[in-house]
Order: C-alpha cells, then sequence, then structure tokens
C-alpha cells in the first residue's frame, strides 16, 4: 500500500468515492437507514455514506484514505450483534463500512478440512460452502441467515454447538487483515501448527472492528455428523440439567453437540408468538434442555445409549421425560423453538438483557443468587434465564411485567437490574459478556469488572496498531 498525503475530509470522501464506483457507495436515506440503527434499535447512528468495497485492495484504499484524513470507520457485517458495535455515532462524521460485496468463498479443500471464505459471507453461506464438499463449519447461531463471517469472528460468536466444537475463535485458521492504515497482514494460512512469533490472529478475533478489518477467514472444517439424536427433555431446574449434562458427556462418548437450556417461560413465549410452534411435550414442566448428540460415523446404538443414559436420570430426578425428534422436520422444529426464543421474547415488550457466564457448575448456584437479587429490583418483572447452559453461558434476561404495565418504569431500572446481576457474576469471578461482545453498550461495565492491567494492555494494542484511532472510536475501550 503505497503512503497517502494527509487530506481533508471532503476531498478524503471524494477519493473514496472514486475509488469504489456508483455500486460502492450507498447515498439514498432509504437505503443507508438500515446501516444506521443496530438489531435491536438502541442505537440510532449518521454517516456521510455507506462505503461498500468489494476487494481487498478497496478496503485497503478506503482505509489508508480514512487514516490520511482521520475519518472514524465502523465496519459492518450482517448487523446482527446486540451491544451497538457496528453503528456509528450519531454526529454524521463516521463512516460506515459494509463488507457485503466482499462475499466470495475463495477456496474449499476437503482433505485439509479447511476453506477460505471472505468476511462478508453470509455463516448460512459458509456452512453450505463446507457441505458442498461433505464437510461441516460448525459455527450455528439463530441469526445465521443475516450475520456474516466477518462480524461472527469479530464479536467472536459462540452459538449453538459451542458446547462441542468451540466458539468461532476455536473455528478460526488463518485471517487476511486491513490495518488502519491500509497496509493488508496476509495471513490466509490454512496451517494447524505455527509458533512463529506472537498470534496476530486472535488479537482480531472478538476486537470489534477496533483493530483492523477481518476482509477474509480460513476456517476449520469438520467431518459431517452421520448420527444426529435430536430429544427435548423436560428437567426439574437448573442442578438437574447440569447433572444431565455430565451424565450424557460421559453416557455418549463425548458426544454432546448441543445442551440448549430454556425455562418454562421462554417455551410459552414460543408458543404464544412464533407460527408453527408447539409444546413438544404434552403438559408443562418447570424446565427444559434442547439437547444435540452426533457423530461422524453411522451408529445405529447412539440412540440407546441416550435412551439408557435418559432412563437413569429420570430414575435419579435428573429428568422427567423426554421426547426425541423421529424426523428432520421434527428436529427441525425443535430448533426453531429454541432459535426463535429471542423474536418471541421481543413480542412480549421490552427487556433489560445480560449476557454473563460462569463455569458450568456454578450456574445452578449463580442462577439463585441472581434470581432473588433482581427479584428484590423489580419484583413483577418476568426472568427469561436460557441459553447455552453447555458452556456456562446463560442469557439471565428480563421482560417487563406482564399485561402491558409501565415499560418506562421497568426500564428505568436497566442500570440498578445490571448491578444487581454483575454483582453475582462478579462474586463468582466471571464473565459480564459471554458472547454478545462490549460494543457501546458495555464500555463502562468492562471499566468496572476487567482487570485493569488486562485493560491497560488493551488500550497499547489499539494504540500500536491504530494510532490515529480511526478505527471503530467509541467500542469497546472505555474513555
Ligand atoms: P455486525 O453486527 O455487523 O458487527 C459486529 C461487530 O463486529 C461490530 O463491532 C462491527 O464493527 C464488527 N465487524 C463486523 N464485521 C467486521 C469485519 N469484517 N472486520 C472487523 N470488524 C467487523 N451471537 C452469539 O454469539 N451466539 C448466538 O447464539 C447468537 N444468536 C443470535 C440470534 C439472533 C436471532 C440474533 C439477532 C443475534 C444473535 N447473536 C448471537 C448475535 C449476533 O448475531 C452475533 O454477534 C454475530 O456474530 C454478529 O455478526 P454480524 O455479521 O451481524 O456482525
Ligand atoms: C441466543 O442465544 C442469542 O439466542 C440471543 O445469543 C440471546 O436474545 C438474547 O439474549
Ligand atoms: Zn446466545
Amino acid at each position: 500500500m503505497q503512503a497517502v498525503a494527509p487530506t481533508s475530509h471532503v476531498d478524503a470522501l471524494q477519493r473514496i468515492r472514486a475509488t469504489l464506483g456508483p455500486a460502492g457507495c450507498i447515498d439514498a436515506p432509504e437505503q443507508t437507514a438500515r446501516f444506521l440503527t443496530d438489531f435491536r434499535g438502541q442505537y440510532r447512528g449518521a454517516t456521510p455514506f455507506v462505503a461498500c468495497p468489494a476487494t481487498t485492495t478497496e478496503v485497503a484504499q478506503v482505509l489508508a484514505l480514512c487514516n490520511a484524513a482521520r475519518i472514524a470507520v465502523v465496519p459492518q457485517g450482517g448487523n446482527t450483534s446486540y451491544c451497538g458495535g457496528a453503528t456509528p455515532s450519531a454526529r454524521g462524521d463516521q463512516l460506515v463500512l459494509s463488507l457485503h460485496r466482499l462475499n466470495r468463498i475463495r477456496e474449499v479443500d476437503a482433505a485439509n478440512f479447511s476453506l477460505i471464505a471472505e468476511a462478508g459471507c453470509v455463516l448460512m453461506n459458509v456452512q453450505a460452502a463446507a457441505r458442498s464438499v461433505d464437510r461441516l463449519f460448525p459455527l450455528s447461531l439463530g441469526s445465521e441467515g443475516s450475520c456474516q463471517i466477518g462480524g461472527n469472528l469479530s464479536t467472536n460468536a459462540g452459538g449453538l454447538a459451542a458446547v462441542r466444537y468451540g466458539v468461532a475463535r476455536d473455528l478460526v485458521l488463518g485471517l487476511e487483515v486491513v490495518l488502519a492504515d491500509g497496509r493488508v497482514i496476509d495471513g490466509l494460512s490454512s496451517l494447524r501448527k505455527d509458533n512463529t512469533g506472537y498470534d496476530l490472529r486472535d488479537l482480531f478475533v472478538g476486537a470489534e472492528g477496533t483493530l483492523g478489518i477481518i476482509t477474509a477467514a480460513s476456517l476449520k472444517l469438520f467431518p459431517q455428523p452421520r448420527t444426529i439424536e435430536t430429544a427435548f427433555i423436560a428437567v426439574p431446574g437448573m442442578q438437574a440439567a447440569i447433572d444431565l449434562l455430565a451424565r450424557l458427556r460421559e453416557a455418549t462418548g463425548d458426544c454432546v453437540t448441543t445442551f440448549e437450556y430454556l425455562p418454562r417461560i421462554a417455551v410459552e413465549f414460543t408458543i404464544r408468538h412464533i407460527p408453527g410452534v408447539s409444546d413438544p411435550l404434552g403438559v408443562p414442566h418447570p424446565a427444559y434442555v434442547l439437547c444435540e448428540v452426533s457423530t461422524a460415523r453411522h451408529d445405529p446404538h447412539l440412540r440407546g445409549l441416550l435412551e439408557d443414559a435418559l432412563g437413569a436420570a429420570i430414575d435419579h430426578g435428573d429428568a422427567i421425560e423426554a421426547t426425541f425428534a423421529e424426523s428432520i422436520s421434527q428436529r427441525q422444529a425443535l430448533w426453531r423453538l429454541r432459535e426463535s426464543v429471542p423474536e418471541a421474547q421481543r413480542h412480549e415488550g421490552a427487556s433489560i438483557k445480560h449476557d454473563v457466564a460462569v463455569p458450568v457448575a456454578a450456574l445452578p448456584a449463580f442462577l439463585r443468587q441472581a434470581s432473588a437479587a433482581v427479584a428484590q429490583v423489580a419484583p413483577s418483572a418476568r426472568l427469561v434465564a436460557y441459553g447455552h447452559v453447555g458452556d456456562g453461558n446463560l442469557h439471565f434476561n428480563l421482560s417487563e411485567p406482564a399485561g402491558g404495565g409501565d415499560r418506562a418504569a421497568f426500564l428505568a431500572l436497566q442500570q440498578d437490574l445490571g448491578h444487581a446481576v454483575h454483582a453475582c457474576v462478579q462474586e463468582f469471578k466471571r464473565s459480564i459478556s459471554a458472547e454478545h461482545g462490549i460494543g457501546q453498550l458495555k464500555r463502562e461495565l468492562l471499566a468496572r469488572h476487567k482487570d485493569p492491567v488486562a485493560l491497560a494492555a488493551m488500550r497499547s494494542i489499539k494504540q500500536a496498531l491504530d494510532p490515529r484511532g480511526i478505527l471503530n472510536p467509541g467500542k469497546v475501550l472505555p474513555d
């Protein structure tokens, strides 16, 4: 990348327009609107225009110009994230850079169990590319039809199969990244082993666009599962669910791929609001687990192993009853029930969300303590605590009181509720953001909960990689 002479904002923006051409710039307000507010509608921003480069070279040219003119850049993928990380400030001086045109699968290597995808590839298309060579890309989220792999890596997304395959960070082999000044790190290695100095790749994963722009990623693939068993299991509560998880991991030879906890209220919300969802079991139960076990070989015994383990769990009081998916459509229906909980919760009015992680074994104690703490602050709020308990990650969410009570009064409690929940998290010394990141929503929380030495090291890294502070300012790091 050639050095770009310092330039004025107006001049730089004009040169970016000339570089990208009309197809690479979105101006019309009716078209820019969707780039300027976040998925939950919590933030609203403005931008001179939306820049849509189609190649890594174009991304590099845009950044070089922005860096020279000190124009802030807000990278955006599918815009499905929860903390306002992809929304520009309302001042109108930050350039939104959408990656959606950078959407080619560059390489699929079945023998190496890897593929290279550009950042703007929608997650579902990455999964399909892997499937086309009989491989699995296991990252799986409710938003997979619109989120992009660059966004998944930048938020280090978790999702529904992390208990088996890990989070986005665990699934990446190498990255191509454009730095703030427009230089490109060509790190698209597909190697499993490479101990040649600092691991720069890991810096950009989970950085939410504050250290560089991911333009492509080399990703790990796995054998396609040949045998899948999906069960919807009624459980008495969280402790039973955790005990059941250990039992099923042991009994199936660690084949548990998904282990999602749903309290009754979450199931009721989906039945009420999501067309086609019905109660998989005849009578209501306190809580449920959506559990999937799978193996990459044809295994006629897997179902029997699971049934035996569930039978023992029922005898022991860790499970009440269970139903199995007997067809692809039944499996899809169970997944739909789980994946549509966020949407169903939206239909129940305002919600206040906490995305926390504690050690798996501490989940029951955390749930007890945090439930009691929020009941003190907002006795009529409805607790919807669900999620990826196989990873110790609970979406400890609250819905406004039933019957359309005083929404404003409920939302006014947001800070107090946050303090109550995060004080419990602190007691277990764990994470205030398990999978949704920091964005602009949780910067102050980060300041309070992150180890100060770690925070100082993060600031040093930011200063070294983005000395002019043009990459997604106002996100992640507290002021
Ligand atoms: P965006 O929202 O566009 O951006 C996210 C952040 O990354 C921003 O800070 C942005 O600036 C930055 N960024 C985007 N692309 C790049 C890039 N190429 N280079 C550098 N920075 C970039 N999340 C989970 O972890 N697990 C779940 O189970 C889950 N389920 C969800 C279900 C639903 C229905 C919804 C709506 C969301 C869910 N999410 C979940 C949240 C969200 O989908 C994820 O955070 C996802 O990874 C965001 O991807 P995106 O492409 O939409 O990123
Ligand atoms: C999920 O697990 C997502 O469904 C969204 O991470 C969680 O809405 C939420 O709180
Ligand atoms: Zn989640």
